[in-house]
This record gives C-alpha cells, sequence and structure tokens, in this order.
C-alpha cells in the first residue's frame, strides 16, 4: 500500500490547508486518490486552472466509448441483453443523462480511482453466472440467482437523479426490483434492524483489489437502516436504459438509494446479511468524519472540504463547461423519506 500522505486525516476541527483543497478539488475522495495524484506530479494546475484538465478527461471518454465496444467483444464479456420492463411512475419529467455519460463516468474502486477506469478495465469481469445470499436475521435464507430474479420479478423502468458526495449529479433510468419485494422472500424476524450489503471479492478479475493503492479494505460494504431497505423508492437495479447493467454500473445488480449520496449505491452484490445492529460501511470506516452512515443528500450539511449546496450536472456542458444547479435536500425525494428521519438532527447523523 502507498501511503506517502503526509497529513494526518482531518479531525473535527475541519482545517485543511490549501494544497488540501486544491487536491480535493478534483479529487474529492482522497483517501484514496492522494498517492495517485502526487505520484503523478506535484506540478498540476492550480484550482482556477482546472477546466483545461476536465476537458482532457471528457475526451478521453469519448475514446473510451470507441475503445470499450471493441474491447468488450474481444474479451467475451456479458453482453448487455434486453430487459424485459414495465414502466414505473418516477422521474418522468426528467431528461437522462446520456449512456455515454453514465457508463464513462463512474466510481467503481474495485476498477480504478479514475473515472474512466470502470469502462476500460471491466472487459474480463463475469456477471454470469452469479447468485445473491441473504442471510442473518431472517426465517428463510435464501440464494437466488440473478436470472431467476428477473424472470419472477418483472423489473421496472425508473428514472432517478444520482448526487454523488462529490458534488455532481446525473439523472439514471433505472431498470430495477424494489429492494423490499426481494427482502420479503428472505422474511425477516422482528429483530432484524438494519440490512448489511457486501460487494463482489475477485482479485483475479478486479485491478483495484490487487494492485493495493487503496485504502478500502476489500469487498466494498455498505448498509441500510431496514426501514430504509423497504422503502418504496429504494431499488435493486439490474439494468439500465432497457438492458442489462454494464460492469462499470455494477453488473449484475447494485443498490440505487435516489435520496442519499450515490456511495451508498454498492455495486456487484453478492451478499445481504439482515442484522440487529448498525453495519459498518467502506467510507465511513475509512473517514468516519466525512461519510457518514446515512449519507442522505443535504444542501445544508457540508462535506468537511467542501460545500454541498449546489452540484456539476453531468453532460449538462457545452465546450466551456457544466452547468451546476442548487442541490436539494434528499435529493427532492423528501415527501417520500423525509419522515424516516422525523426528529433526528440531520446534522449529527449525516
Ligand atoms: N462496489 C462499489 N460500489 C460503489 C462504488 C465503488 O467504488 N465500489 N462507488 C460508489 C460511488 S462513490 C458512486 S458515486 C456510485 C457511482 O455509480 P455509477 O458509476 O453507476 O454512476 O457507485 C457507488 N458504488
Ligand atoms: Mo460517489
Amino acid at each position: 500500500m502507498v501511503q506517502i500522505w503526509p497529513w494526518p486525516k482531518p479531525r473535527g476541527n475541519r482545517q485543511t490547508g490549501n494544497f488540501v483543497r486544491f487536491l480535493s478539488a478534483w479529487t474529492p475522495l482522497p483517501f484514496i486518490r492522494r498517492d495517485i495524484v502526487i505520484s503523478r506530479s506535484f506540478s498540476e494546475p492550480r484550482p482556477s486552472e482546472i477546466t483545461p484538465k476536465e476537458y482532457y478527461l471528457r475526451r478521453r471518454m469519448v475514446l473510451a466509448v470507441t475503445g470499450f465496444l471493441s474491447a468488450g467483444a474481444a474479451t467475451g464479456t456479458v453482453k448487455a441483453a434486453s430487459l424485459a420492463t414495465r414502466p414505473g411512475g418516477f422521474g418522468k419529467a426528467e431528461t437522462p443523462t446520456s449512456l455515454a455519460d453514465i457508463t464513462h463516468y463512474n466510481n467503481f474502486y474495485e476498477f480504478g480511482l479514475d473515472k474512466s477506469d470502470p469502462a476500460r478495465l471491466s472487459g474480463s469481469f463475469h456477471s454470469r453466472p452469479w447468485t445473491l445470499r441473504i442471510q442473518g436475521a431472517v426465517a428463510k435464507p435464501v440464494i437466488i440467482d440473478i436470472d431467476q430474479l428477473i424472470a419472477t420479478h418483472q423489473p421496472e423502468s425508473r428514472i432517478y437523479r444520482m448526487r454523488c458526495v462529490e458534488a455532481w449529479s446525473m439523472v439514471i433510468p433505472w431498470d430495477g426490483i424494489p429492494l423490499a419485494d426481494i427482502l420479503r422472500q428472505a422474511e425477516p424476524l422482528g429483530s432484524a434492524k438494519f440490512v448489511a450489503f457486501t460487494s463482489v471479492l475477485r482479485p483475479d478479475e478486479l485491478p483495484g483489489q490487487r494492485s493495493g493503492y487503496g485504502s478500502i479494505s476489500w469487498p466494498y460494504v455498505e448498509g441500510l437502516r431496514l426501514d430504509e431497505a423497504m422503502n418504496p423508492l429504494t431499488l435493486l437495479a439490474v439494468g439500465l436504459y432497457g438492458e442489462t447493467l454494464p460492469s462499470q454500473n455494477g453488473a449484475p445488480l447494485r443498490l440505487v438509494v435516489p435520496w442519499k449520496y450515490g456511495f451508498k449505491g454498492i455495486k456487484s452484490i453478492t451478499t445481504m446479511t439482515l442484522m440487529e445492529t448498525m453495519p459498518p460501511t467502506s467510507w465511513n470506516q475509512l473517514a468516519p468524519q466525512e461519510y457518514g452512515f446515512y449519507a442522505n443528500v443535504n444542501p445544508d450539511v457540508d462535506h468537511p472540504r467542501w460545500s454541498q449546496a449546489s452540484e456539476r450536472v453531468i453532460g449538462s456542458g457545452g465546450f466551456f463547461g457544466e452547468r451546476r444547479q442548487p442541490t436539494r435536500l434528499f435529493n427532492g425525494y423528501g415527501d417520500q423519506v423525509a419522515h424516516l428521519y422525523a426528529g433526528m438532527d440531520l446534522k449529527t447523523f449525516f
């Protein structure tokens, strides 16, 4: 593991130097990314000069589109198959982000730290065959085959906004199954209060799990309170834009919790464990003062190193950059979920 960052983790006083602030302008999750950034160069542009870097990254994304298609054919990855979906009632007024942006601007650290790494490096990831295990505080532990799951629960298409903790957002047309429908199959016990989710652990197929650059201890884990998991908005996505999920978006199934920051949306899930106590979560373990268990989108609770009041809209820009828009409490889904947090101080339980 490369650990050459000289600063201690920021504590509650939220004191950060200029250099840290500069890094976080484009590496907002630096507890992992910092080492790479430093080893690449010390002479990166100042924050005011960062836009050209963005152009550069976007140009690479365009190149990746072509590269991705041929790589997929060569390595025999699972090809996208169309899904028989039924229309859901969410987000009809939203304009979805382009498929190219949704599939080439990704956070999936198992494949690498760069937004373009997941599309480039997921060519030999095998998302079939795949089983999902539901265990723990349940009356009927189950192991479900992904294709069986899709066949027995006709996926619903739902357009959701997605807000990453790094202050950018997209609109994604997911195809998925309400998580509640799946959890009920296992008959959670009355004592169950939380659901713990575990991502795939396969260093041979996931370069990020063997290169040792990160501080995440694999596999990636996440969690929800049981009432959050059972909320009708919470989706287990098996596809997007009417086709099975691309590997870089978390094939074959990933969590979507649209009122929370994107890191709650754990990808390529293998196991769900019903628990009586709050489970550990990857980002919280890494930097507890920066990433809470709840991670509800909230413009009034800033990240210690940047504002959460507004967000960059991916794909909205012409050549001169992307539009920003105000961030909304619970990402605009307050009508459906605010009651879950009645009486809770959202600054304490961030
Ligand atoms: N297993 C796993 N799940 C993950 C991540 C990850 O690195 N590993 N990144 C999270 C983050 S930070 C975000 S913003 C979303 C990104 O989802 P997308 O690439 O489909 O837009 O996935 C989340 N799920
Ligand atoms: Mo994120």
